[in-house]
């Protein structure tokens, strides 16, 4: 029989790319949207387009747990991956309360329905680097004491402890990954690097000359969303619940960033970035490193794709929607870009 899924936040950028992965596996996928969504396709249903034929899409809300529980009814799903959750760290200095409010209590109102209509079913929470903040350590491992520096961070910290308490007392096979930052072309455009190469393309056609950013000092372990949601789905697969730090091990300043990105296309990012203290963050972390090391031995996952060839992928893809062609030998047009 084929296996069901609910993914809830399936229109974001993990879970399109989950939803994929699924389907080639043959499950019957399940994703909770909200209303809007299903009101304006075409802008919140974007990345899911290829596939709406083959899901099927229910409306909730994680602030009702009534509506949760109804679709859980509705599904009855052996896997559920939780992946909503007001997720831009940013804005949730701006709006705490409705940041804690929907990420812990949609968290756990999703917990407590599973629990009582489909207890067997496994559950996966959509841990976050985020916890790890003001880390007394690098790399940071499961071991690592949770220090969050902002709003989300602390919501994705009770997210943690409940998904936790639900395997402890109430015997669920719930477990959660602790994710440092994935990106792709299917990355939302408030996100430095969506925002670094979406600019790029801006400018490379003409439509914007300069963009403007925070602090390029910070420092993130960036990897690639599609290889993150395969070890989400590996996770669940183990006979054991245990939770798993998915990373890449390297960290890379936003200047690197920005810097590659521009010379992807040719351009100097001196040239086009300002800095703007309004994009500067109220506490910023320690600088993100994740050690994946217990994910390699016990789910054969590891990071493949290298920052390089990550930055150039976004880059090509926003540069290709603008019917721009940008070649992908970064050594090259950099070499043109000094001649310049
Ligand atoms: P992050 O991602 O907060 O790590 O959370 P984001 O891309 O927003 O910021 C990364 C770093 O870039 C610096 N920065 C800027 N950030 C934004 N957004 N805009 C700017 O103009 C800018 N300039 C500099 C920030 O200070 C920060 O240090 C992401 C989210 O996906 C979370 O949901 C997820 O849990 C974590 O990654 C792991």
């Amino acid at each position: 029989m084929k296996k069901r899924a609910l993914i809830t936040g399936i229109t974001g950028q993990d879970g399109s790319y989950l939803t994929e992965l699924l389907l080639t596996k043959n499950y019957e996928v399940h994703g909770m949207v909200r209303r809007v969504a299903i009101e304006d396709p075409e802008h919140r249903l974007g990345r899911l387009l290829g596939v709406l034929d083959k899901i099927t899409l229910h409306t909730a809300s994680l602030e009702s747990f009534a509506s949760i529980h109804k679709v859980v009814e509705e599904t009855m799903p052996d896997e559920c991956y939780h992946l909503a959750a007001q997720s831009f760290v940013s804005y949730s200095f701006d709006d705490e309360f409705s940041t804690l409010n929907s990420n812990i209590n949609g968290t756990h109102y999703i917990l407590s329905a599973l629990r009582y209509l489909v207890p067997k079913c496994r559950f996966y929470f959509a841990g976050s680097s985020e916890m790890f903040g003001e880390a007394d350590e690098s790399p940071q491992s499961e071991r690592t004491r949770f220090h969050p520096r902002s709003p989300y961070g602390i919501s994705k910290v009770a997210g943690y402890e409940l998904t936790r308490n639900y395997r402890e007392a109430h015997g669920m096979h719930a477990t959660a990954g602790i994710l440092f930052n994935h990106e792709s072309p299917r990355r939302g455009f408030e996100f430095v690097t969506r925002k670094i190469t979406s600019g790029v393309a801006a400018i490379l056609s003409g439509k914007a000359d300069k963009i403007k950013l925070g602090n390029l000092d910070a420092r993130r372990d960036w990897g690639y969303a599609r290889e993150y949601v395969e070890a989400m789905w590996k996770m669940l697969q183990r006979a054991q619940p245990e939770d798993y730090v998915i990373a890449t091990g390297e960290s890379h300043s936003i200047r690197e960033f920005a810097d590659l990105a521009f010379r992807v296309a040719g351009l100097d990012w001196r040239r086009h970035v300002e800095i703007d203290p309004a994009f500067y963050r109220r506490a910023e972390l320690h600088p993100p490193v994740g050690d994946a090391t217990k994910a390699h031995r016990d789910l054969g996952w590891s990071s493949q794709t290298r920052f390089n060839e990550l930055t150039e992928q976004m880059v090509i893809a926003d540069c290709a929607a603008q019917g721009i062609v940008v070649s992908p030998e970064p050594a090259v047009r950099a070499r043109r870009a000094q001649a310049r």
